[in-house]
């Protein structure tokens, strides 16, 4: 009898009601829903985080082997020794040894810039620096000379390139006088935008700065970017220029061709050991006279031209550096502007 009702009780105890039964299992079921949720959130959170991490790893791996290219590029620029002419075929401008495909860590870095070879007319790569020289300075030039520069980058009319120029002077110049009539731009201009903001009145601190001026559009900008500059002298390095920016300043195709020709030696190619270069501004007439026997006039002329915009030397340099990794798609780029002596005039990452 004691037996019989222990053993009731004991089925009693286990045989719980079917309701009951149901909600201990519907309840096991979502806390195991809940924590595969959870487990699934926190792998997922994991996951981004470590890739986060790696991709920032990569980042800081990229920013240092680009710096390198340019500490590479600066070392270069001040392993030249004094002389009286930077051209093209000096170790900053081309040297595929220093500056093409540098292994470094995990990664290499490339120094190189895009141009156009003005005997063949073709853009093509260079594995080197570029001298700011080599360039129109729009702190120091004339409107004219803007607006040649302007002219035959744009390939558009002396009208529109006129109005560029002069927008281009009066956001530099001291005073709010437009400096031609129409066209141009001033404080008037600027504090009617939507975001109102007024002439600089002051020199170029940044090229991008053009941004800001009447009629500068970044399709505009990038068509330009290569052919000025707001650094160095103000005066054109004859050895390095381009055809656009010597007929900016004055000369004729005939006397730009002539001055192409005579830089790149007997074989026809600027950039290798045959070149030949002017050492002054002076004797850019001496030198062309030495190989076309020019004329009084013409002579007369190339020496006007040369004694108030050329010079034979570089002072900026700008390096583009791009780093990439081993197996990864990710690049960095640094731009930078150094003078002679390193100082860096210019940083930009991107
Ligand atoms: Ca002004
Ligand atoms: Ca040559």
């Amino acid at each position: 009898m004691v037996t019989k009702s222990a053993n009731s009780l004991k089925q009693s105890a286990y045989q719980l009601p079917k309701v009951f039964k149901g909600s201990i299992l519907l309840i096991a079921l979502w806390s195991l829903c809940l924590l595969s949720t959870f487990a699934v959130i926190l792998g997922y959170g994991v996951r981004q985080k470590i890739m986060l991490a790696s991709r920032l790893d990569d980042r800081a791996k990229l920013s240092l082997i680009a710096e390198a290219g340019i500490v590479r590029a600066i070392a270069e620029v001040k392993r030249e020794l004094p002389k009286s002419y930077d051209a093209i075929n000096d170790y900053w401008s081309i040297n595929i040894d220093t500056f093409k495909d540098i292994p470094l860590g995990d990664g290499r870095f490339n120094v190189y810039n895009e141009y156009i070879n003005d005997i063949s007319g073709l853009m093509e790569t260079r594995f080197g620096l570029v001298d700011e020289e080599r360039k129109i300075n729009i702190n120091t030039a004339e409107s004219r000379i803007i607006k040649n520069i302007l002219r035959f980058a744009l390939n558009i009319d002396e009208m529109l390139a006129q109005q560029l120029a002069a927008s281009i002077v009066d956001w530099r110049d001291s005073d709010s006088e437009l400096s031609i009539p129409s066209g141009s731009a001033e404080d008037a201009f600027y504090n009617d935008l939507q975001y109102p903001y007024e002439a600089k009145d002051a020199n170029f601190e940044s090229l991008d700065e053009l941004l800001l001026v009447k009629g500068i559009t970044p399709g505009i900008f990038e068509k330009i970017k290569d052919y000025i500059t707001i650094y160095g002298t103000g005066r054109v390095n004859v050895n390095t220029a381009s055809k656009f920016v010597l007929l900016s300043v004055g000369f004729t195709e005939d006397i730009v061709d002539k001055i192409i020709t005579v830089r790149s030696g007997d074989d026809g190619i600027l950039g290798n050991a045959d070149d030949i270069f002017f050492d002054s501004s002076s004797s850019v007439a001496v030198k062309l006279n030495q190989f076309y026997a020019l004329n009084e006039a013409t002579l007369g002329e190339i020496n006007a031209i040369s004694d108030l915009y050329l010079n034979s030397t570089s002072s900026c340099f700008m390096a583009r550096s791009t780093a990439t990794l081993r197996n990864k798609k990710s690049s960095q780029t640094i731009i930078s502007v150094f003078d002679k002596d390193g100082k860096v005039l210019y940083w930009r990452e991107s």
